[in-house]
């Protein structure tokens, strides 16, 4: 019998009749709790509203999963020596894709001037093909690798970018500093889907923002600070970009004397685009363990160098 560790209070509820049933059918043999002395604890479940800081007295556990994607609040913590893994489930990625597929087709078809249309106006304004509209994904992970796709699914001719260099079939890919300004230079929808780590910080810059078509869109589900505001407040203003619709924030909530909130191009979405859904993240918790469990390799670990 193992112990599993459930470190976030607020989404107790959430887990705690899926994870046990997950485990269950993972064959693996396991109590899921709330407290317990650090000494006797396998794995640790965590998010970053989780109150526990210190990993040290956990001199046992055998890895901390976490129910996020983005793992820039916990990878950094000096305490945590234990194998760090992030969440990668197919419903966060499916939830993804639709948040980032409806954003990109509002735009592309203008559909605001149809939805807002006070005054009766008869305008008929018809949007270009997809296959008109050059769409950039920065970032080709589990999430931009699935939107990307599915952009390219629909038409778009879509450049994705990487650290490192991939290949994804339908999409062109591209990699380093010169493959950024590649990947800009004439996109007219751009979506942010890097990590937040010191080196993506400000990716989007008065410099970065200077090379998409005039008038191209911003998506930004990824982090706040993969954007420099000032800089997108600055582009916005004289017309560079278009429209930005943002889901994340450098603080969250956003506060509410924040630019962003009145500007009339920019949408804000309140960190929804793609949240952990409690059954499907249980299962792939439910296979690390097993693996774990089973001394085969954990899946989605983190490199503690990179950051993500
Ligand atoms: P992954 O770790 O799978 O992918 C990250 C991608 O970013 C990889 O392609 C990686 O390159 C690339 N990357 C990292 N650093 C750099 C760099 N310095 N230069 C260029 N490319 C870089 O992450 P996910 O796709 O799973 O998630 C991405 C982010 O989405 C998360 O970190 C999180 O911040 C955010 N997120 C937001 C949610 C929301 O609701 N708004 C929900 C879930 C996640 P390489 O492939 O070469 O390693
Ligand atoms: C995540 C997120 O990283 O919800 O999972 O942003």
């Amino acid at each position: 019998m193992i112990t599993v560790l459930f470190a976030v209070p607020d989404l107790w509820a959430d887990y705690a009749d899926v994870l046990p049933s997950a485990l269950d059918a993972a064959g693996i043999r396991a109590q899921v709790v709330q407290e317990a002395e650090p000494e006797v604890v396998d794995y640790i479940i965590y998010a970053p509203s989780a109150p526990l800081q210190d990993f040290t007295p956990f001199t046992r556990a055998r890895a901390v999963l976490s129910l996020w994607a983005g793992v820039e609040r916990i990878v950094g913590n000096a305490t945590l020596t234990q194998p760090l893994c992030r969440m990668v489930d197919p419903s966060l990625t499916e939830s993804m894709v639709e948040w980032v597929v409806g954003h990109a087709l509002r735009h592309h078809l203008g559909m605001d001037a149809q939805i807002v249309n006070p005054d009766h106006l008869w305008n008929p304004v018809v949007p270009p093909l997809a296959r008109n509209r050059p769409v950039t994904v920065l970032g080709l992970g589990a999430l931009g690798t699935a939107c990307a796709k599915a952009l390219a699914g629909l038409n778009f001719p879509v450049t994705g970018w990487s650290r490192t260099q991939k290949t994804v079939p339908g999409v062109r890919c591209l990699s380093g500093e010169d493959g950024l300004r590649q990947a800009l230079t004439g996109a007219q929808i751009v979506v942010t889907l890097l990590p937040r780590t010191a080196d993506t910080e400000n990716t989007l810059n008065a410099e970065t923002l200077a090379l998409p078509a005039r008038g191209a869109v911003i998506l930004n589900p990824g982090r706040g600070p993969l954007i420099d505001d000032a800089a997108l407040l600055a582009a916005l203003d004289g017309g560079q970009i278009g429209h930005a619709t943002l889901d994340v924030f450098r603080v969250e909530p956003l506060p509410q004397d924040h630019a962003f909130w009145a500007h009339p191009r920019v949408t804000v979405t309140p960190h929804i685009a793609a949240d952990t859904r409690p059954e499907s993240a249980s299962g792939v918790i439910a296979e690390n363990i097993r693996r774990s469990e089973a001394g085969e390799p954990l899946l989605h670990q983190v490199d503690r160098a990179l950051g993500y």
